[in-house]
């Protein structure tokens, strides 16, 4: 395979299974958002992508999809046990999300953690061309910048993180907190969704390592006497915005979004939530809310219905067992307590669904309930926005998700206090057409002036002057 330019390493690949007519089975894309944004830099140059396709122990080749080189990476089922299900989603996933659910601090997951972000290292070292760019994905590989810094001094290296960072009390529960953000201060820019995420960042830092940070640059020690700098800075992410305006607009979509309304009795109202079924998302206290609401006889199943669609993730960690089963009692309780033969309190749906589907769900929903603990930014609510295109709707956002720093229309909600949550709602629910639309203009318009695609530039932007400044000193 020839060395690229361009190397882009995160967990997955942006690959699907596909079975042919004759029932053999291949990989096609899976268009995430990610992909969008970076395949024009991608086909421009000469990219590869590092990741795992997402099945413990298959050992693939290389290969071309669309024009893209995917590198595969091997991950065992004892791998996955480990550095995904263990150290990523069960160490890393709770404690960088405020220890909503008890981060657990496990010495064989951290032991694969490294074993894994080395093979990934290694990977992008052996595809990378002389003085590359390569672009580090996301939490599961904190520790790849500073293996391929050592690897490969010739590189210039950006990593992205799309969680939150968390405060330092929190951070230093990590027993590896040191190893981790030295890990990290291998990258040149090291990009965080949030301003705080970023000042977080920069406090362990300054604590932990004792470099020093002014503005967004640190100053790292090189170890030999002289020092280099990086940049931890906020690139908040997007969305492909046209690609959901032009679902919101076909006429198929339209025709599905006014059947589901009528499948579900016409109520007056929808309310939405789109969620990975994650402790971090709070469903359980918007179904709180909304439950009291209806035990109150503020609201009555004829009139308001809410849909829930709670795609399955993590299914294997035992904190989203629980959280399933918890979830799963509480909308029988509540629907138990309220439907009636014609009408339902609670759609829920744990299922996942073609973007199609998704889109005519957001043009059906008055009201998009976005009610995260911490979330790193929630494109969900990105995504509600620029389907919008009569301008009407309205986000209810917390103030705990990276969006909110963006969105400053929306209703802003904390989902802790319920009572204020349940005011929200009725707010959302009875809120005039005017309102409605000064709101989603508003709203619209910071999302179509700043998509995926703009983010992935500024990123690339930042790490070009690094790439130049080694270009000279050649
Ligand atoms: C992480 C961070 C950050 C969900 N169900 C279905 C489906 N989805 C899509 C949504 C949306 C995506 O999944 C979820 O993105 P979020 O941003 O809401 O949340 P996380 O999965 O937690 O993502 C987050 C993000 O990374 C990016 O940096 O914003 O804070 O936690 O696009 O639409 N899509 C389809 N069917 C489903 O059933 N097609």
């Amino acid at each position: 395979m020839d060395k690229a330019e361009f190397v882009v390493v995160a967990n997955r690949l942006p690959v699907d299974h596909v079975t042919d007519p004759d029932g053999e089975v291949t990989w096609g894309r899976s268009p995430g958002g990610l992909v969008t944004a970076l395949e024009p830099v991608m086909r421009q140059a000469d990219g590869a992508w590092v990741g795992w396709v997402g099945q413990p122990d298959l050992e693939l080749e290389p290969m071309e999809i669309d024009g893209m080189s995917l590198v595969p990476v091997r991950l065992s089922t004892e791998d996955v046990e480990l550095y995904y299900e263990g150290f990523s989603n069960d160490t890393i996933w709770p404690l960088y999300h405020d220890v909503i659910a008890e981060p657990r601090y496990r010495r064989v997951w951290w032991e694969a953690y490294q074993r894994v972000n080395r093979r990934f290292a290694d990977a992008a070292a052996d595809v990378a061309a002389e003085g590359a760019i390569v672009w580090v994905q996301d939490y599961q590989l904190q520790l790849v910048p500073q293996m391929l810094r050592e690897a490969r001094p010739d590189l210039t290296i950006g990593y992205f993180h799309h969680i939150p960072f968390p405060a330092y009390g929190l951070y230093s529960q990590l027993p590896w907190r040191r190893q981790v953000l030295e890990g990290l201060l291998g990258a040149d820019v090291i990009g965080f969704q949030r301003v705080a995420d970023a000042g977080n960042f920069a406090r362990a830092v300054r604590r932990q390592l004792r470099f020093e940070t002014k503005a967004s640059g640190i100053t790292v020690p090189n170890g030999d006497g002289t020092t280099r700098s990086a940049l931890a800075k906020a690139f908040p992410i997007s969305i492909d915005a046209s690609s959901y305006i032009e679902l919101a607009q076909r006429a198929d979509v339209k025709a599905r979004a006014a059947e589901i309304r009528e499948s579900l009795g016409n109520p007056k109202r929808i309310l939405l939530g789109v969620d990975r079924l994650d402790y971090t998302k709070g469903i359980r206290h918007r179904m709180k809310a909304y439950g009291e609401l209806l035990d109150d006889g503020a609201l009555s199943v004829e009139d308001v219905t809410l849909v829930q669609v709670a795609s399955p993730s993590r299914e294997r960690v035992a904190a989203y067992i629980q959280l399933r089963e918890e979830i799963e009692l509480t909308v029988g309780r509540i629907n138990g307590d309220h439907d009636t033969m014609d009408h339902t309190a609670i759609r829920y749906l744990h299922q996942a669904y073609p973007r199609e589907e998704m889109v005519a769900l957001y043009l059906a929903a008055d009201v998009m309930l976005v009610t995260a603990l911490r979330d790193g930014m929630n494109l969900v609510a990105k995504e509600y926005v620029a389907s919008r295109v009569d301008n009407r709707g309205v986000l209810l956002l917390s103030e705990f998700a990276g969006a909110a720093d963006e969105l400053g229309s929306a209703i802003r909600i904390n989902p802790h206090d319920i009572g204020g949550l349940k005011e929200s709602i009725m707010r959302a629910v009875t809120m005039p057409a005017a309102e409605q639309g000064r709101r989603m203009r508003a709203l619209r318009r910071r999302v179509l002036e700043h998509t995926v695609a703009d983010w992935s530039r500024d990123f690339l932007e930042a790490l070009a002057v690094f790439h130049d400044k080694r270009e000279e000193s050649r």
